[in-house]
């Protein structure tokens, strides 16, 4: 299967887009066709500062290799480098709805979080990312749980397109059997959406306050800092109960994600406890966990070319498939 994913540069990673995202990344590249890439177009779309985004992009790139990405295996380059992802996002633009953009989740949060800047590309943001799997004809999408709904429109966008331009019947486009698979999402029931540490009943984000995130490079200390004070819910009992207990709910599952044991597993042991231990304990398994992640990133940062190279082999090979994909929808869609 050919599987593409990617994930924006719009700061540092955090343990919900690894448990939720990357960390389905690594088994899948051993018998697929991966495509990974790092976001920086869909960055540009929430406010940011130009000089440092080339950090923010080879921060996110190490964040990558850190977690387990090989470049041997897979696709591992910068979404811009390849021009044909914004191509193709402006012919899909013609063929979507606009109401399907007004509808989506993201793009209303987001409008929220930053009303000063209610930009054409936040509510256009998912035809890009339609773009950007399509362009590679990808059949799958590891994502967390927030994007399901974008993923939604790609297959819808696949279909359209299909029907319009490409079915043997259309009076329309050079015909000739389907250009696009409808891609699925791949998305996992433990881990897809973990929440924030501060506000359990919203997800984790990277832009917003870094107290409500697990950074993936967090020193031990501030791991520590920040789940010995993450919100928790009345009472004592360390139990998993998502609408009384979202917290320690939310704790519990980043307990079991990291450990491999069962949410039953891990009450039992805490039972009589409290949450004081149980912070502690998942504050030692998460310094632990990410000990390896931390080591990785500072050997990465000083490899400078070995990183250069990684990108630049990736973007060819990225290329190769993308202007193969870009002859035939420009031809079926009458532009040569
Ligand atoms: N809290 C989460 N739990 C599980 N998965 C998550 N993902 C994001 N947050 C969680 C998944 O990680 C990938 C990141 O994709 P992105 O950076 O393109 O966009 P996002 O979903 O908007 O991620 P963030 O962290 O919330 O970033 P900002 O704050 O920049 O918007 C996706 O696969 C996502 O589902």
């Amino acid at each position: 299967m050919r599987i593409v994913s990617g994930i924006q540069p719009t700061s540092q990673l955090h343990i919900g887009n690894y448990l939720g995202a990357i960390k389905q990344w690594i088994p899948l590249q051993e018998k697929n066709e991966c495509v990974f890439f790092v976001a920086d177009l869909h960055a540009l779309t929430i406010p940011y500062d130009p000089e440092k985004l080339q950090q923010a992009i080879k921060e996110t790139v190490i964040a990558y290799i850190a977690a387990g990405l090989d470049p041997e295996k897979s696709i591992i380059f910068v979404q811009s480098q390849v021009k044909e992802h914004a191509e193709l996002g402006w012919l899909l633009n013609t063929i979507c709805p606009i109401g399907e953009l007004q509808r989506m989740t993201q793009y209303k949060d987001k409008s929220k979080k930053f009303k000063e800047n209610i930009n054409a590309g936040l509510l256009d943001y998912p035809v890009l990312q339609a773009a950007d799997v399509l362009l590679y004809k990808g059949e799958a999408v590891p994502v967390g749980k927030d994007q399901e709904q974008h993923v939604e429109l790609i297959r819808s966008l696949a279909k359209k397109f299909n029907q319009k331009f490409a079915s043997p019947a259309s009076s329309l486009g050079g015909g000739g059997g389907i250009t696009f698979k409808e891609p699925a999402s791949l998305i996992l029931k433990e881990g897809g959406k973990i929440m924030s540490l501060t506000d359990p009943k919203k997800k984790m984000s990277k832009s917003d306050d870094p107290k409500s995130c697990i950074f993936l490079f967090d020193s031990p200390e501030d791991i520590t800092k920040k789940i010995m004070s993450a919100e928790t819910d009345s009472g004592k009992e360390v139990r998993y109960n998502i609408t009384k207990k979202p917290g320690i709910s939310n704790l519990l599952t980043i307990y079991s994600l990291l450990t491999g044991k069962t949410t039953q597993q891990i009450e039992k042991e805490f039972t009589g406890k409290g949450y004081g231990e149980f912070k502690k304990s998942l504050a030692e398994v998460t310094v632990q966990y990410l000990e390896p992640f931390r080591r990785k990133q500072k050997e990465l940062a000083t490899r400078e070319v070995y990183l250069q190279e990684i990108l630049r082999k990736g973007a060819g090979r990225a290329l190769t498939i993308a202007q193969e994909t870009m002859k035939e929808v420009k031809q079926k869609m009458g532009l040569s």
